[in-house]
């Protein structure tokens, strides 16, 4: 007789973990059901979302990685031989091994994507290996608002929409209905019926817009002027929170005096937005309080310009009193929980090797020193931000010490849950600098284009097949997730495995006592008492919100808590900045003009379903749902182009081109957007096709290079970057 047996378990599919029952029968997956009893479960997102049903399809799809492999033919060959576990881990460790001793341990890097998996027990190997070289997309993913809102407020921010207490909601550079579809989507259309004032600022007419009461149709990349521009409206006219100002904010007077210059109309020529609209807009925010400001992507892709935008939101909330409010935003606690940086081990392992850095000296607040000092602060209030995420390399600097030897040779990579190839900037560079590498290993679910380059590509446990816990990387009280479903398939193994077999092979073996991601999530939950089956059966641990913890005292009559900054208060005059070399209050630049050559500007990357980054195209399913990498355009630009709908184009860039399909939009005139991620896994698995890396690859037309970056935290550019459109037809690739 067969064992069936119902698990409460997580979908993975996505960062949301939509709560789940699955019906698992002899080990396999039979059947998965939403849970409502469980957390996150809500029946429109389920509805909405076609990746859960694909479950089963996507623990046994074809192409999933089942078995460690070894490259046998040149690299990017496709030539592969199936190995065991032992002979995988043994060969690479004793690679790593001969490696370090030749070029020293900061010749490792490893490469960490979205949350995909739990990166902590990958930051625990790098420390304990002694390398600095971990490379991420927080640069331009989570980084600029954390480090922004840290040195700004003392502490990151969770921003709210409560329908009931919120009065207005401004949604700045970000897309719910697409890249998220979750509650807080739900909760944007259920603030959207209050008809209550909505705000949002975006080239583009995305779902999120058309439920707008005031959508502000921006150029993109000019989004600091527009900030700067608000804030000029809200001090001119007095509509800021005197009394929160006067007592909790610090360089209000050379604020006033900064933001004299940004009056409306000046801010239209750049924005392009009427100079009506931006007053509306402010005087909108600032007198219908509590106010969210919810920001995403849009602006976290900008450069430099990415850093101005989100300090003058920043100052924004704080002016206007919606700084630890109800209905605006709170300052998160750290968790009762381990935090991530203790499970880094970051702290305790001081390493002389932090001082091989790259970029240590020309990066102010995203290196060792930065991260130091801010902590400094935040330590005020007993709290430390995670390190290894605030503190990863910049890119560009480790694919170009791959390629040059320079300042040092980094000849190896570990590459975990992500596909640079598709998803980090200048793919060009990217392949360069991975076909020059003595050693490249992939933790992989699928093949990918970047597997398909690997010496070895090692079968992980990916959703249903793992255990989850998705923290805020330590940043705020809050944990969700839950069992696995089942056993790994195959010889597919939680990341956690790899991590842990590979530094007991290289002298790690103190520092990885328990032997799985369980025994590791139990010791990690109970410093707040809570046992991993209890966390289990709610999938979520969580405190009440507080709030106006600024005023809070130890003591009766006592000194109020204030925030963990320099001057105690909120820095709308950053002395923190000004201290690390940079401007301390926001200084934005406009973006590249276009010009003759490239006379349009693009967006990389806006998100789309039913995908996920570059995941999910081996998906006959969804493949039908949305079948082709689209550019979309205004059509009276498009018009002026010839660029008719359903037109196969390159789009170009200085950098190279990449083919996509025309789709008129409701959007700003003279820009282009196209979607990031696509490659076809059905095409060719080795050089020279690599899954048709090369047809559409957005990230073909991007460049990340160090010089271009911005000081602070070294962010890129995504978005904004001149292009033109060419018609391609008839079409070959
Ligand atoms: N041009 C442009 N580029 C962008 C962006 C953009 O807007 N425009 N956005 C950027 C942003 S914000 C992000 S977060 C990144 C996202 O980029 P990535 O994080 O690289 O996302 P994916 O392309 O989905 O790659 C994730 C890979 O992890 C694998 N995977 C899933 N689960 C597991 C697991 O448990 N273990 C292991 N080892 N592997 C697993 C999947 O099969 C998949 O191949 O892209 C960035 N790149
Ligand atoms: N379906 C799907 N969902 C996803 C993902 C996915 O790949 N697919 N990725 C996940 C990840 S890793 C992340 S980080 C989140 C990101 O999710 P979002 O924050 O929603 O990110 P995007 O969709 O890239 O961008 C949001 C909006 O920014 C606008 N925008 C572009 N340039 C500018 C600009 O210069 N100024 C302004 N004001 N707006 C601009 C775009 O038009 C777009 O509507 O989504 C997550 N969810
Ligand atoms: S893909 Fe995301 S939204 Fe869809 S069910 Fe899974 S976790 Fe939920
Ligand atoms: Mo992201």
């Amino acid at each position: 007789m067969k064992e069936e047996k119902q698990v409460r378990t997580n979908c993975r599919f996505c960062g949301y973990l939509c709560g789940h029952t699955a019906t698992v029968s002899d080990g396999r997956l039979i059947d998965i059901t939403p849970d409502n009893t469980r957390f996150p479960c809500n029946d429109s997102v389920l509805k909405g979302c076609q990746r859960w049903r694909l479950a089963q399809e996507y623990l046994e799809h074809p192409q999933r990685v089942n078995y460690p492999r070894k490259r046998v033919g040149e690299r990017g060959s496709g030539q592969w031989q199936e190995i065991s576990w032992d002979q995988a881990l043994d060969e690479i460790a004793e690679k790593l091994q001969r490696l370090k001793e030749q070029y020293g341990p900061e010749m490792l890097s490893t490469a960490i994507g979205g949350p995909n998996t739990s990166y902590w027990p990958l930051h625990r190997f790098m420390n304990l290996f002694g390398s600095p070289n971990n490379m991420g997309i927080g640069q331009i993913c989570w980084n600029p608002a954390t480090w922004i809102n840290t040195l700004t407020y003392g502490w990151t921010i969770e921003n709210e929409i409560d329908p009931s207490y919120t009065q207005c909601a401004m949604i700045w550079a970000t897309n719910p209905k697409e890249s998220d579809n979750s509650l807080f989507w739900r909760t944007v259309l259920e603030f959207s019926r209050t008809g209550k004032p909505l705000i949002v600022v975006d080239p583009c007419c995305t779902k999120t817009a058309e439920r707008a009461t005031l959508w502000l149709q921006i150029k993109p990349g000019t989004d600091g002027f527009l900030a700067l521009g608000l804030l000029h409206v809200i001090i001119t006219e007095g509509l800021y929170d005197h009394e929160f100002v006067e007592k909790w904010c610090h360089g209000f007077e050379q604020l006033k005096e900064h933001v004299f210059r940004f009056n409306p109309v000046y801010v239209e020529g750049i924005t392009g937005i009427k100079a009506d609209d931006i007053i509306k807009a402010a005087r909108l925010y600032s007198k219908n309080t509590p106010a969210s400001l919810y920001s995403g992507r849009g602006i976290d892709q900008l450069g430099s310009n990415s850093i101005a935008v989100h300090r003058a939101l920043a100052i924004m909330r704080a002016i206007t009193g919606n700084i630890d409010v109800l209905g605006a935003s709170h300052l998160a606690e750290m968790p009762d929980f381990v935090p991530e940086i203790d499970q880094e081990l970051s702290d305790s392992f001081p390493d002389l090797s932090l001082e091989k850095q790259l970029g240590k000296d020309q990066i102010l607040l995203q290196s060792y020193p930065g991260y130091e000092r801010v902590r400094e602060l935040t330590m005020r209030h007993g709290k430390r931000m995670p390190m290894r995420y605030l503190t990863s390399a910049h890119p560009n600097l480790v694919w170009k010490a791959m390629l040059s030897g320079e300042p040092y040779p980094i000849r190896s990579l570990i590459v975990s849950a992500t596909n640079p190839l598709l998803t980090q900037a200048d793919t060009q560079l990217i392949y360069q600098a991975l076909k020059s590498l003595d050693l490249l290993i992939t933790l992989e679910l699928f093949n990918t284009p970047t597997a398909m380059l690997s010496d070895y590509v090692l079968p992980s446990a990916g959703a249903f097949e793992r255990p989850l816990f998705e923290t805020k990387a330590g940043t705020a009280n809050l944990a969700y997730g839950g069992e696995q479903a089942l056993q790994p398939y195959f010889e597919r193994k939680p990341d956690f495995f790899f991590w842990r077999e590979l530094g007991k092979r290289l002298g790690q073996s103190d520092y990885w006592v328990e032997e799985t991601m369980q025994d590791n999530l139990r010791k990690c939950l109970s410093p707040a008492n809570m046992s991993w089956e209890e966390f289990c059966s709610e999938g979520l641990y969580a405190t009440p919100n507080t709030y106006q913890k600024h005023e809070a005292t130890d003591v009766p009559g006592g000194k109020p808590a204030g925030f963990a900054t320099i001057s105690g208060k909120v820095e709308l005059y950053s002395e923190i900045l000004l201290e690390l070399g940079s401007e301390p209050l926001p200084e934005p630049v406009q973006p590249l003009s276009p010009d003759a050559n490239y006379p349009l500007q693009l967006i990389t990357g806006s998100r789309t379903q039913p995908y996920n980054a570059s995941s999910f195209r081996q998906f006959e399913r969804l493949r039908k749902l949305h079948p082709q990498p689209l550019a979309k355009i205004n059509p009276n630009t498009a018009e002026r182009f010839g660029l008719q709908e359903g037109y196969e184009v390159w789009v170009e860039t200085e950098q190279g081109r990449a083919l996509f399909t025309i789709k008129h939009a409701n959007m700003c005139p003279e820009v282009v957007s196209v979607e990031y991620g696509w490659w076809y896994p059905e095409m060719e698995a080795s050089e020279p096709s690599l899954g048709g890396l090369w047809i559409s690859n957005a990230n073909i037309l991007t460049n990340g290079d160090f010089e271009k970056s911005d000081k602070l935290i070294g962010t890129w550019t995504y978005n904004g970057i001149p292009c033109r459109v060419v018609q391609c037809e008839p079409c070959q690739n």
